[in-house]
C-alpha cells in the first residue's frame, strides 16, 4: 500500500523532525522511523526512549498522539492509527470498486445482448415493413383489376348498376390507344348517377391548378388530354353543384348547341380564354358574344393576371342574363341571374 496523500507528508514530517530532536539530545534513535540527517538537529522537546510510545509534553514543539495544535509533533501509535485508518477505508474503497466494477460488467453485458437485439430487431422490421409494401402493391394491382373500367362514370354504372359515388378506373378513348386510364369521382346518385367530376373550383382561385386526381376535397381541373378524351364521350349534358348541395344543369343539346363557346372549343381547363371579364367553359348569348344582357354561362375563371377582375366573387359561378331566351335547365338560384350571391364553390360534372 501506498501513502501519496499531503497528510502523510505532513505526518512522516512531523515524526522526522520529533526524533530527529530526540537523537540530539539523549543520543538514543526510536527504531521505527529512519531518520535523515538534514533536518532540524536541536529542537526544545522531551527525550524518548528506544520504543516511544507514550505521548510527551513539553514547552516548543511536542510530540503527541493526539496532535491538536501547529507545533505538535506525532508519535509513532498516531502514524500507525493513521495508516490504519487509510488501510481500512482503502480496503472499503476496493470493496466497492469491486462490486462497481462487477456491476458494470453485468449491465455491460446486458447493453451488448440488448445491443444485439436491438440490430436484430431492426432488421426484422426492415424485412417486414418491404413485404408489407410488396403485399400493398399487389392489393393495389389487384383492386385495379376489380374495378370496373368504363370509358366514363355513365359507361360505368351502365355496366355496374351498383355502383356507388366514389374514385373509379376511366379511359375514355378506349384502352391502348391515346390516354391511359386514370381515377376520377363519379356521382352515382343524382339523376341515375354516372356523372364525371372534371373540376373543382371556387372563387378567388388566382391561378388555376392541374390535378392528377381531381376529387372533391381538392381545387384543381383535369389535365387537358384527359379532359380532350372525356369531353368526346358526354352524352347527357353538364352538372353543377355548389357547395350547399344546389344543382344547376345544361342538358346535352344545349352545351353541344352553345354558339359562342362550349366544352368542345376549351382545349385546356387550366387556360381558358377569356371574354370580357370571365373565363368561360361554356357560353351561349342571343345577339353576338359580348356577354352582354342576353347570355348564359359558366365560369371556370382566375385572374391569371390583371385581365380578370370578377374572379375574386364569381370565379366559380353560373350566369344566364335576365334577358337570355337559353335558360339552364335545371336553376336552383331563383330570379337572380347569378348564382355568385348564393355560392362561392362549384364541382363541375359532365355525363
Ligand atoms: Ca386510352
Amino acid at each position: 500500500m501506498e501513502f501519496n496523500g499531503n497528510r502523510f507528508n505532513l505526518v512522516y514530517l512531523a515524526v522526522m523532525l520529533g526524533m530527529t530532536a530526540m537523537s540530539t539530545q539523549a543520543e538514543t534513535t526510536s527504531s521505527w522511523i529512519e531518520q535523515p540527517s538534514s533536518v532540524v538537529t536541536s529542537k526544545d522537546v522531551g527525550i524518548g526512549i528506544s520504543s516511544p510510545s507514550e505521548a510527551l509534553h513539553v514547552q516548543g514543539n511536542a510530540i503527541a498522539d493526539d496532535p491538536l495544535q501547529d507545533n505538535h509533533l506525532v508519535t509513532k501509535r498516531y502514524v500507525d492509527s493513521i495508516a490504519h485508518d487509510l488501510q481500512d477505508s482503502t480496503l472499503q474503497l476496493s470493496q466497492q470498486l469491486a462490486t462497481l466494477t462487477s456491476q458494470y460488467n453485468t449491465l455491460n453485458t446486458q447493453y451488448q445482448t440488448l445491443s444485439s437485439n436491438l440490430v436484430s430487431l431492426e432488421s426484422r422490421y426492415n424485412s417486414v415493413s418491404n413485404q408489407l409494401l410488396i403485399a400493398l402493391d399487389r392489393i393495389q394491382a389487384l383492386e385495379d383489376k376489380l374495378t370496373p373500367v368504363g370509358r366514363n362514370c355513365l359507361d360505368i354504372i351502365t355496366q355496374t348498376p351498383q355502383a356507388t359515388t366514389g374514385f373509379y378506373l376511366v379511359d375514355p378513348d378506349g384502352a391502348d390507344v391515346g390516354v391511359q386510364a386514370f381515377k376520377v369521382w363519379c356521382d352515382m346518385d343524382y339523376q341515375g348517377g354516372g356523372w364525371t367530376l372534371f373540376a373543382n373550383h371556387k372563387d378567388n382561385i388566382e391561378n388555376i391548378q392541374v390535378g392528377e386526381l381531381i376529387s372533391p376535397n381538392e381545387f384543381s381541373v383535369m389535365k387537358a388530354e384527359r379532359w380532350q378524351a372525356l369531353r368526346a364521350t358526354v352524352t347527357g349534358g353538364m352538372m353543377f353543384k355548389d357547395e350547399h348541395g344546389k344543382i344547376s344543369q345544361i342538358y346535352q343539346a344545349k352545351v353541344q348547341n352553345a354558339n359562342c363557346r362550349n366544352i368542345y372549343t376549351e382545349d385546356d381547363l387550366a387556360q381558358l380564354s377569356t371574354l370580357g371579364d370571365y373565363g368561360l367553359i361554356w357560353h351561349h348569348e342571343d345577339t353576338n358574344c359580348d356577354v352582354s344582357w342576353d347570355f348564359s354561362g359558366v365560369i371556370l375563371g382566375d385572374k391569371d393576371s390583371t385581365r380578370v377582375q370578377t374572379y375574386t366573387y364569381q370565379g366559380a359561378s353560373v350566369i344566364q342574363a335576365p334577358h337570355s331566351k337559353t335558360r339552364f335547365d335545371v336553376w336552383p338560384y331563383g330570379n337572380d341571374e347569378s348564382s355568385r350571391y348564393h355560392q362561392d364553390q362549384l364541382l363541375y360534372f359532365v355525363k
